[in-house]
């Protein structure tokens, strides 16, 4: 019985890891989709689940399970796609851990072991959500959420979001730096940027006043620091913000780190709006100038990616969140999403197609009355043509 299930599971597993990915039928001319997730809790090796010795687990059962494997952070580095992804056990605490493939849309394995990071920060709960810079010094950083409990508050949920910072140079040894320092009580979704700006590094923040809302905090800001060692912004500017009845209303945060191109570095972030089912995630991009990576200077409407069919349901549901993208040389662009805080997929595109979406799509005038003019532009203009044609 124990051999038994315990060839089942791997074989399943190994199945999974091979499969291949194809492009679905979904169409927008901007980016396409998957038909199977890159990662999920069944990735995970058995090895890290089950314990595999007869005489202490004769019924073969899981001991160590994984509720779901999502957020990742993404790096592209000699033909090899690598994926820092937020794996979260059947406890709820959230670790790191990478998985490699070739291919980018599958074929996605984990090593051996998850990430150990330095356990510097005793007061630490949980950490998730890391975003990964290959920075001009030569550093890969690791910036991510690093949850505490609030011990002052007699609410038990009560926490702290921080932004923890380590950084390597191979994803195997990490270093941990003291967290980034900022005025704000709060700080979540912060990503480095990839080059020096004023000869310092410069990131973007997610001021907040609570653990879950952001309050006062306007949206994504972008700061400079003097110092990795002891990173500390001492004014945060608001580049992307927050706005009444736009899909950035209840909150929003980076996500990937900024992609270059001739024209601007080219962001992918969240937005969050409050509805009656709760809040709903969704993905949306723009654009800072290449001399000015804090100004914005293309904001196309709405989302780029919204959860569809399977993907709007799961722990957290109407959700999808990205802290990964990656480019190649040959200028593919591989936007790492995860949905609803259980699974994560990828979404393909140019580094053409990206620009040309990011700076030719109109943006949000606002209003319904300008957003009927902004369509009826459009649709005149089309029945012209079709008219001609
Ligand atoms: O549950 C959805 C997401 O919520 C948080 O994002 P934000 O701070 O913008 O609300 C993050 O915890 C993220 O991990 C999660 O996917």
């Amino acid at each position: 019985m124990f051999q038994e299930n315990c060839k089942a599971v791997f074989d399943r597993y190994e199945a999974l890891i091979t499969r291949k990915n194809e492009k679905t039928s979904f169409y927008n001319g901007i980016y396409d989709r998957y038909r199977y997730p890159v990662l999920t809790a069944a990735h995970i090796p058995p090895f890290w689940k089950y314990d595999m010795d007869e005489t202490t687990n004769p019924y073969f059962m899981e001991r160590l399970g994984v509720n779901a494997v999502f957020n990742a952070g993404a790096l592209y580095r000699d033909g090899k796609f690598y994926l820092v992804a937020r794996v979260e056990g059947n406890d709820r605490k959230s670790f790191f851990a990478v998985a490699e493939s070739d291919s980018g849309v599958d074929g996605f394995r984990f090593w051996d072991y998850p990430v150990v990071l330095p356990d510097t920060e005793p007061q630490e709960t949980n950490v998730y959500d890391m975003r990964l810079t290959a920075h001009e010094d030569g550093y890969i950083y690791g910036l991510f959420c690093s949850e505490s409990k609030d011990t002052e508050n007699s609410d038990l949920s009560a926490a702290f979001a921080r932004a923890g910072i380590v950084r390597t140079k191979d994803l195997k040894t990490w270093e941990r730096l003291p967290d980034l320092k900022t005025k704000s009580p709060q700080q979540r979704n912060v990503v480095l940027h990839p080059a020096f700006v004023n000869g310092q590094y410069a990131f973007y923040t997610r001021p907040q006043d609570g653990f879950i809302e952001t309050g006062s905090g306007g949206g994504i800001c972008f700061g400079l620091s003097r110092s990795m060692e002891n990173a500390e912004i001492a004014e945060e500017k608001l580049v992307s913000p927050r706005r009444y009845h736009t899909i950035t209303e209840s909150k929003n945060g980076a996500g990937a780190v900024p992609i270059k191109t001739e024209k601007g570095w080219i962001h992918i972030a969240h937005g969050v709006r409050n509805t009656a089912a709760g809040l709903r995630y969704v993905i949306y991009a723009f654009a800072t100038a290449l001399d000015d990576p804090a100004r914005v200077i293309a904001a196309p409407s709405g989302y780029l990616i919204a959860p569809e069919g399977e993907e709007r349901v799961g722990d957290v549901s109407n959700v999808v969140f990205t802290n990964g993208a990656v480019v190649t040389e040959r200028g593919e662009v591989y936007i790492y999403y995860a949905s609803s805080d259980t699974r994560l997929h990828v979404a393909t595109t140019t580094l053409d197609k990206l620009t040309d979406y990011v700076f030719h799509t109109p943006e949000d005038p606002l209003r319904s009355a300008d957003c009927v003019k902004q369509r009826c532009a459009l649709i005149e203009k089309n029945l012209r043509l079709m008219k001609d044609r």
